[in-house]
């Protein structure tokens, strides 16, 4: 049977006003690994709260805080397959699905923080974004997460020999894997919820993360001396399924693109209170911080994560040197 013009376009017009109205009477779904009161989870609340009072309670979205929904690498899966509609996620574990995120996960690769929004809000997070979305993943906006740096229950850090031997947990990426061993450090990827006992048990003598994550976990209880490499500036994301980017009408889209903007520059300004205020609360529960006096070797340590990348990723050279040029 051939449909003639006509019942071929009211069968399509009915199809997407089926789809349509099946989107306004479900729920977004979100995932979001952190407490509460992390900046993060009070920035996804705000784009929930946009996004219903723009379309009159049409279209709600739900944020299931605390890594309830699953560890990240498993929700970063669950995002790309629809099964989770949007989520805030590190660039780090998003670099095993995403080669072109991998970038950010470059040791020392930015400046500064400053630098780092300047870039992401750029042609850095256009070229980024636009490998998100053919793997699946359509970002809404950049959040903040600050530097991280290296914490543990042995010794103060202060060069790269003080690395060596120490066993570190990570994210899930070979990347910071080769990041510890050239340090002579031996790395562990781990789930985020498993850190603070492995660290309590020995599994792990320490991790490396901001101070907002350190201090959220506890892990300052179980690993007192945090060392300021500020080895890693890693953005993260607010990101949407593509597959259920693609059920919201192009309305639905404007309105969750814009609340998700909206929610990042919430975001970015809430970072840097709790950056402080999470400072205070470790330094005060007997956390010993100490500053690192000289960080080139270990910038010059990382010499062969750098070769190793690009040696298995030639086509991502030239946006390794825009980053390293500043843009
Ligand atoms: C935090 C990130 C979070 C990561 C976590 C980790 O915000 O997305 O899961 O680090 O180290 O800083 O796993």
């Amino acid at each position: 049977m051939t449909l003639n013009v006509t019942m071929r376009s009211a069968l399509i017009g009915s199809c997407m006003a089926l789809a349509a109205s099946a989107v306004s009477a479900a729920e977004l779904r979100g995932w979001n690994i952190h407490v509460e009161d992390y900046p993060v989870s009070i920035a996804m609340e705000s784009f929930a709260d946009a996004i219903s009072a723009a379309t009159n309670g049409e279209l709600t979205a739900k944020t299931f805080h605390n890594g309830v929904l699953g560890s990240q690498p498993d929700a970063i899966e669950q995002l790309r397959l629809g099964v989770i509609d949007f989520g805030e996620f590190s660039l780090g574990p998003f670099g095993t699905s995403v080669p072109e995120a991998n970038v950010v996960s470059l040791p020392f690769i930015f400046g500064s923080i400053p630098e780092m929004y300047k870039l992401m809000d750029g042609a850095v997070g256009d070229a980024i974004g636009e490998g998100m979305i053919k793997r699946g993943v359509v970002p809404l906006g950049w959040y903040d997460a600050g530097a991280r740096s290296f914490y543990n229950s042995v010794r103060p850090i202060n060069t790269p020999a003080d690395v060596t031997g120490l066993k570190i947990r990570v994210m899930n990426n070979d990347l910071f894997v080769d990041m510890v061993a050239s340090m002579d450090g031996n790395a562990t990827p781990m789930a985020f919820a498993e850190v603070y006992q492995s660290i309590q048990t020995g599994v792990v003598d320490g991790a490396e993360n901001n101070p907002p994550s350190y201090e959220s976990t506890s892990h300052f209880e179980v690993a007192k001396f945090y060392s300021l490499t500020e080895h890693l500036i890693i953005p993260e994301c607010l990101c949407m399924s593509k597959i259920s980017w693609d059920k919201l009408t192009p309305e639905q889209q404007d309105i969750v693109m814009k609340a998700g903007r909206d929610s990042a520059e919430l975001q970015r300004e809430l970072w840097q209170a709790r950056e402080a205020a999470s400072m205070k609360i470790v330094q005060d529960g007997g956390t010993i911080v100490n500053q690192i006096a000289d960080k080139g070797p270990f910038q010059e340590a990382m010499a062969p994560v750098y070769d190793k990348f690009l040696a298995a990723n030639p086509d991502l050279a030239g946006l390794v040197e825009m980053i390293r040029n500043g843009g």
